[in-house]
């Protein structure tokens, strides 16, 4: 087992796996920017070492002051986190050269998941369900127009390196497909460095489903059932839940038995999320996979009592997976909401500050994850999300009954956040019946 590791990240996440490591007997280091020196979670680990200013690309995304500060701390490994440098090749390669282990997947692993076209190759060998499209990459009008004939409109034109909504673009017609697929080449290009695109049906209405998966070095690899995300805005997911509401059980399983192969066909290890689409008459299609931890990833530890950060580190140390596909069990439902430090009334501004009031909810069946303590300051250089308010009950009714009494315990002043939201999302009929989807919140906020 690890002896000591260092943690990449900041906030919630990096006092979620500074607790695990505490538990699992492991030493922590967490490095920190200046905007971060007073953060209380790293007075819970410890070293902690400063490695630049506030900016990100000057302290949380720079590769050569993280490596330093591992050197310098002596660890024995590097857990990233999600965001930053969670879902690089580069760093996981930089990390192996280094000897220090990267808590995650091996660098091929992840380039090979990470390319959307790839990945889709990859899933389509390993009958993962995707939407028809080209096969692989679009490298001309004529050839595009072809496909989109075959498959018919409307379709979407998306980067091989995209990912998160970033680089898409939605063609209804033969005119709109001829005068976007040149522009969408050059975008990719311009903003990721890879100019491959390809093109698929669009669905136009849809629920976001997204699989948890963990892959072990002893060619393992299990699911811990999905999580719906579909309440989101700009691609930016604000309550995520488990089981997903409605769905029939048998046809999930077989998504996600297709799910896990993909990652045992990847030799995959580590925590993984493959995302899917689901259309109204329950059909699955495969978007990508995340090769990290997911903000969202204590929905899951709820229903299957398995505690996935945990299991992150465990299987970079080489061991397998403690546990059998026969022994997950989904127990009650769970939901979490994101507080994000934003203004819900004032188009989510952010709304950085110092935190005086933080009067936080608690009793049975409620988790709060956050790095937040009164007197807080919220600093305006990264996401706005302070903490996580996830919530398990029997079943959907009695959760959401439970996040609605959490969130009126919750008082958080002066600066604004999305717990108003919240409260008035859980009154709301529509998403009491399980009637989401991933245009929902867009439609309310109109
Ligand atoms: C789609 C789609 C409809 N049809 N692909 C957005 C994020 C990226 N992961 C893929 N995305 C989408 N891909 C096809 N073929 C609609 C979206 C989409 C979306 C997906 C999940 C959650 C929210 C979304 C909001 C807008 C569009």
């Amino acid at each position: 087992m690890f002896r000591r590791i260092l943690i990449a990240n900041r906030g919630e996440i990096a006092l979620r796996i500074l607790r695990a490591c505490r538990e699992l007997g492991i030493e922590t280091v967490c490095v920190y920017s200046t905007a971060d020196r007073n953060a209380p979670y790293l007075r819970l680990a410890d070293r902690a070492i400063c490695i630049g200013p506030g900016p990100a690309e000057e302290s949380y995304l720079n590769i050569s002051r993280i490596i330093s500060a591992a050197e310098v701390a002596d660890v024995d490994a590097i857990h990233p986190g999600y965001g930053f440098l969670s879902e690089r090749a580069d760093f996981a390669a930089i990390c192996r050269d280094c000897k220090i282990e990267f808590i995650g997947p091996s660098p091929e692993a992840m380039a090979k998941l990470g390319d959307k076209v790839a990945c889709k190759q990859t899933a389509k060998a390993n009958k993962v369900p995707i939407f028809p499209g080209s096969e692989g990459a679009v490298d001309d009008e004529e050839e595009a127009v072809k496909i989109a004939d075959d498959i018919g409109y409307p379709v979407i034109i998306k980067a091989s390196a995209g990912g998160g909504g970033r680089g898409m673009r939605v063609c209804r017609n033969e005119a709109s497909l001829r005068s976007n697929i040149r522009a969408a080449q050059q975008e990719a290009l311009a903003a990721f460095g890879n100019g491959a695109v390809f093109i698929e049906k669009f669905l136009e209405h849809a629920r976001h489903v997204e699989v948890q998966c963990l892959g072990d070095k002893h060619g393992h690899a299990v699911y811990l059932w999905e999580r719906d995300c579909s309440m989101q805005r700009r691609h930016q997911k604000i309550i995520e839940e488990a089981p997903g509401p409605g769905i029939e059980r048998k046809k999930m399983q077989t998504v996600c038995e297709a799910a896990a192969r993909l990652i045992k066909a990847a030799e995959y290890s580590g925590a993984a999320t493959v995302e899917f689409l689901m259309d109204e008459k329950q059909n699955f299609y495969m978007l990508e996979v995340n090769t990290r931890v997911q903000v969202e990833h204590p929905v899951t530890e709820l229903i299957t009592g398995i505690d996935i950060v945990k299991m992150s580190i465990l299987v970079a140390a080489g061991l397998p997976i403690p546990f059998k596909q026969k022994d997950v069990e989904i127990r009650g439902h769970a939901m979490e909401c994101r507080i994000n430090a934003e203004d819900p009334d004032r188009n989510f501004m952010p709304s950085a500050g110092r935190i005086d009031t933080w009067e936080t909810p608690g009793g049975p069946g409620v988790r709060l994850d956050t790095h937040v303590i009164p007197g807080y300051v919220v600093p305006p250089n990264y996401d706005s999300m302070i903490g996580k308010l996830i919530v398990h009950a029997d079943d959907r009714e009695q959760c959401i009954e439970r996040m609605a009494r959490a969130l009126r315990e919750f008082r958080v002043g002066p600066i604004k956040t999305t717990i108003p939201l919240h409260s008035r999302l859980m009154e709301h009929s529509d998403f009491r019946r399980g009637g989401i989807d991933i245009h929902f919140l867009e439609r309310l906020l109109k």
